[in-house]
């Protein structure tokens, strides 16, 4: 880990600013002083280390693209980036937990709650003060949110909230959650829900080969009252999540390249390091081959994120834009890790090196937000103005 240069085939690092290095390395070093050492043993252990939240929070990794008067950092897109980038180099679920705090749970309440909400919920979450999830998913209502059936029923000052939620990040331990449900109108509406509501229960989900340094749960609603002043008030309908889906998916395209780049790194340096034959593998033209397609695709995925940061600081990055790059990076970190844990034989699957564990985890990241296969038909969609969902 020591050894760990961000890999810069085409002078990326010429394109940030001064700013977006510093903010890189803090992350970076924080990473390899707080995580790097004990991340192996939390994730055999399938343990959370939720003493780390309020230092991710001190560290400003928690909504840094929220405005600071809220406790945001005030940061541009490729910031953000950079921040998940690093995160995901230590382990995909440590940045679940960034991507989940900033942009699914401070975004919605930032762009879609009012003065009171924000006020109440951004600085504690931005702190770490308090963990939040995000409640989308359903047992029968994954790739299709629209057909979901948790509810709320109107009941004068407050709301009855009944349903559950499948597959919540940070579920078990998070203080709030924001949950999406269907009025009587059929309209979906966002609404915060607090632990200690009578009738919320959330529910931990076991055996896991995957995600296992994160914490995943169910959210059980039994005729919850939900106060009116907790529902979200300047959004309805499926456009509510999907946007924030929007900010997380942009964070996960930078993230899954930190986890390639992590499998390259170790490679790469295994590659040198193990002879056989006489000489290091890294001599014999096959593992040339798989270490010169890595270093390629990171290439690449590291120009389109970057580019796609830049139109997210302009406000002209499109949902679809962010999809391609969701996939993208998804898809080649997976492959990479696959290669990755060929190149290092036996070891390859041991806790030893972090390849096989961030394997696994891309197994999750490749799924969540959006699957593989949900992201090439919006794509496809968007070429072609045909929708192949319908
Ligand atoms: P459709 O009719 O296409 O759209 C409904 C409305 O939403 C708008 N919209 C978007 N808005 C913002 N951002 C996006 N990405 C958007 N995509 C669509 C759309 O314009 C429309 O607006 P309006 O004004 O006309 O009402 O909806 P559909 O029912 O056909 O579904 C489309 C589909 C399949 C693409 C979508 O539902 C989808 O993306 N499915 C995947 C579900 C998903 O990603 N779930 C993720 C759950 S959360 C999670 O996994 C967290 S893991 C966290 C971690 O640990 O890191
Ligand atoms: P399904 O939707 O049932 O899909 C099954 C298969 O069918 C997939 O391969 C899919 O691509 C394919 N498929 C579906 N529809 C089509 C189609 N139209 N055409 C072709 N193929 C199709 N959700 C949250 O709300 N909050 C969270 O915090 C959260 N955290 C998660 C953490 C983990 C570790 C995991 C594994 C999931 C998490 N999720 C969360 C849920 C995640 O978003 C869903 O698992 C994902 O959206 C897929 O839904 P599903 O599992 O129901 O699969």
């Amino acid at each position: 880990q020591d050894l760990f240069t961000h890999p810069d085939y085409y002078k990326i690092d010429d394109l940030l600013t001064d700013e977006h290095k510093l903010i890189r390395d803090t992350v970076r070093a924080w990473i390899k002083k707080e995580v790097s050492p004990n991340i192996e043993q939390w994730a055999q252990d399938c343990e959370f280390p939720k003493h780390l939240v309020p230092q991710m929070g001190e560290l400003g990794v928690f909504g840094p693209t929220i405005p600071v008067e809220y406790g945001g950092g005030g940061l541009d897109y490729i910031s953000y980036g950079l921040m998940m980038q690093e995160i995901e180099r230590s382990d995909s679920g440590m940045r679940s937990t960034a991507s989940v705090q900033g942009s699914l749970v401070m975004y919605p309440i930032y762009a879609y709650g009012n003065e009171e909400q924000r006020k109440k919920y951004l600085p504690k979450l931005a702190s770490g003060e308090w963990l939040g999830c995000f409640g989308l998913t359903e047992p029968d209502s994954g790739s299709d949110p629209g057909s979901m059936i948790t509810n709320i029923k109107d009941a004068g000052d407050h709301v009855i909230l009944n349903g559950a939620k499948m597959w919540i990040s940070n579920a078990p331990f998070a203080q709030i959650a924001v949950v999406w449900a269907k009025d009587e109108q059929g309209e979906i509406r966002g609404l915060v829900v607090e632990r200690g509501m009578e009738g919320f229960t959330t529910p931990e989900i076991h055996g896991k080969w995957s995600l296992r340094a994160s914490c995943t749960g169910e959210l059980v609603f039994d005729n919850v009252k939900v106060p009116k002043e907790n529902i979200l008030p300047n959004v309805k309908g499926l456009k509510g999540p999907l946007g924030c889906l929007t900010k997380a998916r942009y964070g996960i395209a930078w993230g899954a390249l930190g986890a390639a780049m992590d499998c390259y790194d170790s490679a790469l340096r295994y590659s040198l390091q193990r002879s056989q034959f006489g000489k290091p593998i890294g001599g014999f033209q096959l593992q040339q081959k798989k270490l010169a397609e890595m270093i390629t695709e990171i290439t690449k995925g590291q120009l389109l994120v970057w580019r796609l940061g830049t139109l997210m600081n302009e406000g002209k990055a499109t949902p679809q834009q962010v999809s391609m790059a969701k996939r993208n990076s998804c898809e080649i970190a997976l492959q990479i890790a696959r290669e990755a844990r060929q190149m290092h034989g036996g070891m390859g699957i041991t806790g030893e090196y972090s390849i096989m564990r961030h394997m696994m985890n891309l197994e999750s990241v490749v799924t969540y937000e959006g699957t593989h296969d949900i992201h090439l038909l919006i794509t496809g969609m968007d070429v072609t103005g045909i929708n192949a969902f319908k």
